[in-house]
């Protein structure tokens, strides 16, 4: 998978460019949690997909390691206006984990160890825009940035990314979670600057 950043498509190259609207730069990584981190075993550890009929698909910690994983570089975009470029991670793609589940749900509600909920279009999960992420640069993807695995969809502001990820509901009407449910957009372009409701 791609050395070059999804968010780069279509756009010129210069840095001048590389930062959405609004947005500084950091070389840290910040790291933001609405709660406590929570710690699960892996051996307790498991990620589902629910599907709309009702439909549970799951894969335990060794059934996520043997599925054919990709490293990524992405941009981040945190919608408090810092971006960090070119973070290095490793996961599995959504595309492989939704290949074998049947569904006409456009839409996902993404739940987490902890309770916190994210919403986004299933649109948005497929063709190489998303993954599950268990590897930051090199290493163990640490707790505190979601580890043992986080969900990661760079091209949208970074609270869709799920940390600690549980699993995601397939859903046919559109459910806002936590952050959406407070007043921030639904959707959460940050190239559009989609940062509240109403943007
Ligand atoms: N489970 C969970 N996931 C979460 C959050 C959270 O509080 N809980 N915060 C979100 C927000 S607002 C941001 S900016 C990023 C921060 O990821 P980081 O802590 O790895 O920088 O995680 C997102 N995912
Ligand atoms: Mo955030």
């Amino acid at each position: 998978m791609g050395i070059v950043s999804p968010g780069f498509h279509g756009r010129p190259r210069g840095r001048e460019v590389e930062l959405p609207p609004g947005q500084y730069l950091v070389e840290d990584f910040p790291v933001l949690s609405a709660g406590p981190t929570p710690r699960v075993p892996l051996d307790r550890w498991e990620f589902s997909v629910t599907t709309e009929s009702g439909t549970t698909h799951r894969w335990s910690w060794p059934e996520l390691m043997a599925l054919p994983s990709e490293r990524m570089t992405v941009d981040l975009h945190c919608v408090t206006r810092w971006s960090k470029l070119r973070t290095r991670w490793q996961g599995v793609s959504l595309d492989t984990l939704l290949a074998g589940v049947e569904t006409a749900a456009d839409f996902v509600l993404a739940d987490s160890y902890g309770g916190y909920t994210t919403n986004l279009p299933l649109q948005d999960l497929r063709n190489g825009q998303a993954w599950i992420a268990y590897g930051y640069d090199g290493k163990d993807l640490s707790a505190e940035h979601g580890g043992p695995a986080r969900l990661l969809v760079p091209h949208l502001y970074l609270w869709k990314s799920a940390k600690w990820v549980r699993g995601l509901r397939l859903l046919t009407r559109d459910e806002p979670g936590f952050w959406e449910s407070a007043g921030y957009h639904d959707y959460g372009d940050p190239w559009r600057e989609q940062r509240y409701q109403g943007d």
